[in-house]
């Protein structure tokens, strides 16, 4: 029979070590959901790294065995080579150079030379899960390299990837020195998948650019293959946000939150701590709100919760600092004894709390200065029962091409995103209803499911279609 097999850098379950003994923590992510029903079906399998080192040869017989028994096919990697693929060429190369942070960008051979050891890595371990007309997805930036190192070994397979990050202009692209090698990686697949269909332009004007191959209708000759290149916006799983906001629990917390707040109006802000957000300038924006209309203060609170990530790299750690001090400026400007501007939490929090703030905000502050998409906006919409709520959007977020009906703004005019807190606050519940109401309308439609569903049913189309212009 024949299998899918998933790829991504990282396993849908985390493998934690503490003390002496293992734990195995499957993952809330968004992927982890949409791809569980399909990974877990039949032989297929899910390949990646299970985020813990192991050096033990019995230790890695234990956690494999123990992956196995729920689909899923481990990819060990040491110390070093997280350091030099993962921390190294994966997020201090590729994701400021495909966020437009190039300033942050470092460039050095060793990294790149264990970003290919390790898709070769990947490469086995694929090869050991498949057969020669297997369907592979992968997955992300960490793996570009993939699908043409697939495609030397599996002529046949049908290979997917997606990039769930921006794909960038190629001015940016032709920074790197490894440009070429890169996007021949990418055009080993046969189906390549972006959030916008603006990224998937540029992926095409670098394919141009730099190979000097043509598009037509979408698809591109590569020797003797057509790969075709399209825009698939992902979703969320929409019921489970929808639910977790109606449950119990989420109502309770809820209700101590507003009672700790005195029932002031809660702007939220949620997060992983990265440059790309634009959580520095969000919080000056929302500084020149209280300074601009001294009539919110005390009427509103920004709850913000940033989730700890990456935070040994050292731009990540001095944002960190950024987002501290402008914190503890604002509040200490700002606060009264019975009132803090800035409830301010760095850590993550369990789902049932998660709702709860969506719950609980009438305005949700999505700022960030490039995303791929932003899931965080769209599970505010699901969480939205009574249909009450504004969204502020950043036009530079994959979601603002889906979610038009949000307040949608440029990041870096500090003021003009004053004013649209200002405006969010004073709209009208019916203009409110009547926004939410259309975007909650495209985000249960074109959910996490049908995202999948659509991706894997073009993968099996392009295949086809490959197979019969061979045999015309
Ligand atoms: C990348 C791209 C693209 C956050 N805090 C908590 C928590 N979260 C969850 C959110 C959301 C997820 O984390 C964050 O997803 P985003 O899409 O906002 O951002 P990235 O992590 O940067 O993801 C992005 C995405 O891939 C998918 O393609 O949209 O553009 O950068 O689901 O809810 N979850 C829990 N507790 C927290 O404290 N349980």
């Amino acid at each position: 029979m024949l299998k899918t097999i998933i790829v991504s850098n990282r396993l849908p379950t985390k493998v934690l070590r503490a003390d002496d003994s293992l734990t195995f923590q499957p993952s809330e992510g968004g992927l982890a959901t949409g791809l569980g029903s399909i990974y877990r079906r039949g032989d297929n399998v899910w390949v990646g790294w299970p985020g813990l080192f192991v050096n033990d040869p019995a230790e890695e017989q234990y956690v494999t065995e123990q992956l196995q028994a729920d689909s899923m096919a481990p990819v060990f990697l040491t110390e070093a080579e997280i350091r030099d693929y993962y921390e190294g060429f994966s997020n201090s190369t590729l994701w400021p150079t495909f966020h437009y942070f190039t300033q942050f960008a470092t460039y050095e051979q060793s990294h790149w030379e264990a970003y290919v050891a390790v898709n070769e890595k990947f490469c086995q371990a694929v090869l050991a899960q498949s057969g020669p007309d297997d369907t592979i997805w992968i997955h992300d930036y960490q793996l570009l390299l993939l699908p043409e190192m697939l495609r030397r070994t599996r002529p046949e397979a049908s290979i997917g990837f997606f990039l769930h990050i921006p794909f960038p202009s190629y001015e940016l692209i032709r920074v790197l020195p490894w440009a070429a090698e890169l996007l021949r990686g990418v055009l080993g697949a046969d189906l390549i998948g972006f959030h916008t269909f603006g990224y998937m332009r540029h992926f095409l004007s670098a394919v141009s650019h730099t190979l000097g191959i043509t598009a037509h209708n979408g698809q591109l000759e590569v020797g003797q293959r057509a790969v075709r290149v399209d825009a698939f916006p992902m979703g969320i799983d929409y019921e489970r946000y929808a639910q977790a906001a109606a449950s119990e629990a989420a109502q309770a917390h809820e209700r101590t939150y507003r009672e700790a707040l005195r029932d002031t109006r809660v702007i939220l802000s949620i997060d992983r701590l990265d440059y790309t957000k634009g959580i520095a300038q969000r919080l000056r924006a929302f500084e020149l709100l209280l300074e601009r209309y001294p009539e919110w203060r005390e009427q509103v609170s920004l709850i913000m919760l940033v989730v700890p990530s990456r935070d040994q790299v050292a731009q990540y750690a001095a944002l960190k600092e950024e987002i501290d001090e402008l914190t503890g400026r604002i509040n200490s400007r700002y606060r009264t004894i019975s009132w803090n501007p800035i409830q301010y939490f760095y850590r993550s929090l369990p789902l049932e709390e998660l709702a709860s703030l969506y719950r609980l905000a009438e305005v949700a502050l999505v700022t960030p200065m490039r995303d791929g998409m932003n899931l965080v906006a769209k599970e505010f919409i699901a969480s939205k029962a009574d249909q009450r709520g504004v969204l502020i959007l950043s036009e530079r977020a994959g979601a603002a091409r889906e979610l038009s009906d949000a307040l949608i703004i440029n990041p870096t005019d500090t003021s003009r995103l004053a004013e649209a807190l200002h405006d969010a606050l004073v709209m009208p519940e019916d203009e409110q209803r009547q926004r939410m109401a259309a975007m909650q309308a495209l985000v249960e439609r074109y959910n996490i499911f049908s995202w999948t569903k659509l991706f894997l049913n073009q993968l099996a189309y392009t295949k086809i279609k490959q197979q019969t212009l061979a045999t015309e």
